[in-house]
């Protein structure tokens, strides 16, 4: 145990730090940004977890809509398991329903067990780049991204860092959270690698990586639940359209429905993180009106043009 503890304080001292969004420092490891723990939980899973072609896997940069595309999925796959009126997502967050490999499942050592409890298909959730994805990267498992405006993502990724930071941190203005994140030094980023690498494996492997944009899907749920369902082999019959059970899983994942939920008003999600502070603010497009200067427009604009 004390042998890896120092192999991985030497693997710190040699990577580039920062000040970190939720984290004394974050490291730039495997060409990302993130923090010590992330570090050894991704070093862990890249080790251990051996990816099974009947896997799922959620996919996004932080802010992105991660909460609700788990939440979309988790109801696809199990929807002959569980009455919509007494659904697991009803009592339990859905990132306790999807845990993350890095901030969850594979956190401070751990290595979990798959045999006995995690029944197939398993729903996992990830933040890792794709390059960084270890055996995933190498079987037939369905990846399923979510890309948001980063615009929106930065403002909501600003919100949150700042309410979960840690009490001796300094909050982050906007100002200089805005200059770290047109930088590349985003949690996860830079925002740009994470997207490209999503969204090139979509176009080279169609069939097991889906881009969603969390904008189009905020336009129309019902169609992309459609896609989903299609992409992950779990097609909605003709029956089930006509009974409404697309309508009934769009509603129940709703921002709406999600945010006025007791387990998402008192309840925790990963690192003891509040659920209602912090996963369900506004899920609105376009907030990012409020919040950016024309000049940081034309910044932000200009660095998702050059990438
Ligand atoms: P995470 O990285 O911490 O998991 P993530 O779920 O990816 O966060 O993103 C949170 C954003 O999704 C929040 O956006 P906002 O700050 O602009 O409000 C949150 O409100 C929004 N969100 C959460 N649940 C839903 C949902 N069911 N439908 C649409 N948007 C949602």
């Amino acid at each position: 145990m004390k042998k890896k503890a120092s192999v991985h304080k030497e693997l710190l001292h040699s990577l580039p730090k920062e000040r970190g969004w939720r984290s004394i420092h974050q490291y730039h490891f495997q060409n990302f940004w993130c923090p010590s723990v992330d570090i050894e939980a991704v070093i862990s899973f890249q080790k251990h977890f051996q990816a099974r072609d009947s896997d799922i896997v959620v996919a996004s940069l932080p802010k992105s809509g991660t909460t609700w595309l788990k939440a979309l999925t988790f109801a696809v796959v199990n929807r002959h398991r569980f009455d919509i009126k007494a659904h697991p997502l009803l009592t339990s967050n859905p990132h306790h329903l999807v845990p993350f490999f890095e901030m969850d499942l594979y956190i401070n050592n751990r290595v979990p067990d798959f045999s006995s409890k995690f029944a197939e298909p398993t729903l996992f959730g990830t933040h890792i780049p794709f390059p960084s994805l270890g055996t995933i990267k190498e079987s037939n498992c369905k990846i399923i991204y979510v890309c948001r405006n980063p615009f929106d993502s930065f403002v909501s990724a600003w919100h949150f860092f700042n309410k979960v930071k840690l009490q001796s941190q300094a909050p982050l203005s906007l100002d200089e959270a805005f200059d770290r994140y047109c930088q590349g030094m985003d949690a996860f980023g830079p925002f740009w690698d994470h997207i490209l690498g999503y969204w090139k494996e979509s176009l080279k492997r169609p069939q097991n990586v889906l881009f969603l944009k969390y904008e189009d899907m905020n336009q129309d749920v019902v169609s992309h639940l459609k896609r989903l369902a299609k992409f992950l082999d779990y097609p909605f019959t003709e029956e089930e359209e006509r009974n409404g059970v697309i309508e009934d899983i769009s509603k129940m994942c709703s921002f709406e429905t999600l945010k006025k939920l007791d387990i998402n008003k008192t309840g925790t999600f990963v690192n003891n993180i509040e659920n209602s502070k912090n996963l369900f603010r506004k899920a609105e497009v376009g907030d990012w009106v409020n919040y950016l200067t024309p000049k940081m427009v034309e910044r932000m604009s200009k660095v998702i043009e050059e990438k």
